[in-house]
């Protein structure tokens, strides 16, 4: 097993309060592509054909179909040892929080409780015009853009797109969780979506002690305490060894 260093091991012995920050490479080992990087899904697609509102009223069937075969491919997709290792490190803190970027679910899945989705959820859908919620999977089982049944608008997928607000209470909580914590984790994210960028930011600057993980730097490791380069399903179960060592439950 990997050996960490001692500084990042003193702090989880002491830590209470636990934040897990996590973008699309986390979900990477579970078979769900990235945004960016070599395999990103926007080295073929472009995002303002695709993740934006004025995409969706201009080809609202292109942009439906996108999301159906993304939700396909979460459908068969399962949470993989880094999302079951955060799951795990509940039973061993105080408070463990996720903050995630992904639509994915697999966090929910894997058993986190507390999850806070920034970017929304593809498994929920609602009607542009009334709002009404569709979240039910038979409603989304067509390739065509469904209408809503109370007043006929489009329904789009619950994901936050391009130049759209972040869902104001999950932002709130995940400040408020930054703020409190004495560790945070960035996992499997670029850094360079904002303002959800700004939550392990927030949490370094309040004295919490920052920690990345990822297959390579970004432009978060500069301003990290530890950087640990390498895949999150390699590395997250290491880290929960650790801490079950360190809390005499190994
Ligand atoms: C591994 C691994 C393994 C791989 N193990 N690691 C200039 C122009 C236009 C807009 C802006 C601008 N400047 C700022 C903005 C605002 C914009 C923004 O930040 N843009 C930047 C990109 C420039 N932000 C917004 O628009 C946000 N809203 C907003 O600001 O509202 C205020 C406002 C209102 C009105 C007008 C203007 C502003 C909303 C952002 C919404 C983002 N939504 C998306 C797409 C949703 C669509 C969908 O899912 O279909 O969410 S963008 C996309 O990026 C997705 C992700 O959640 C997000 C973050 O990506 P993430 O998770 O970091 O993934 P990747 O692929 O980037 O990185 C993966 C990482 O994993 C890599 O580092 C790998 O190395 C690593 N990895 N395998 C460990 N096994
Ligand atoms: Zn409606």
């Amino acid at each position: 097993m990997e050996t960490f260093r001692r500084d990042f091991v003193e702090v989880l012995k002491e830590a209470e309060n636990v934040v897990f920050f996590t973008g699309a490479g986390i979900s990477a080992e579970s078979g769900i592509s990235t945004f960016r990087g070599t395999d990103g899904i926007w080295n073929k697609l472009k995002p303002e054909e695709l993740a934006n509102f004025d995409a969706f009223l201009k080809n609202p069937d292109r942009v439906w179909e996108w999301y159906q075969y993304r939700r396909h491919i979460i459908d068969r997709s399962k949470p993989n040892p880094a999302h079951l290792a955060i799951a795990g490190m509940q039973e061993l803190f105080r408070n463990v929080t996720v903050v995630t970027q992904n639509v994915d679910n697999l966090h929910r899945r894997a058993g986190s409780r507390t999850v806070y989705e920034l970017h929304g959820n593809i498994e929920r859908n609602y009607c542009i015009e009334c709002r009404t919620p569709y979240n039910s999977p038979e409603f989304a089982s067509d390739d065509k853009v469904p209408r809503c049944e109370n007043c006929g608008g489009l329904v789009r997928p619950d994901i936050v797109w391009f130049g759209e607000m972040l869902p104001e209470e999950d932002f709130s909580l995940s400040e408020e969780a930054a703020e409190k914590c004495d560790i945070m984790f960035s996992v499997g994210t670029s850094s360079v979506v904002y303002p959800a960028a700004r939550i392990p930011l927030l949490a370094k600057r309040l004295g919490a002690y920052l920690v990345e993980v990822n297959l390579e730097e970004t432009e978060l490791s500069p301003l990290a305490d530890y950087v640990l380069i390498g895949k999150a399903g390699e590395i997250l179960p290491g880290v929960l060894e650790e801490v079950k060592k360190l809390k005499g439950k190994g």
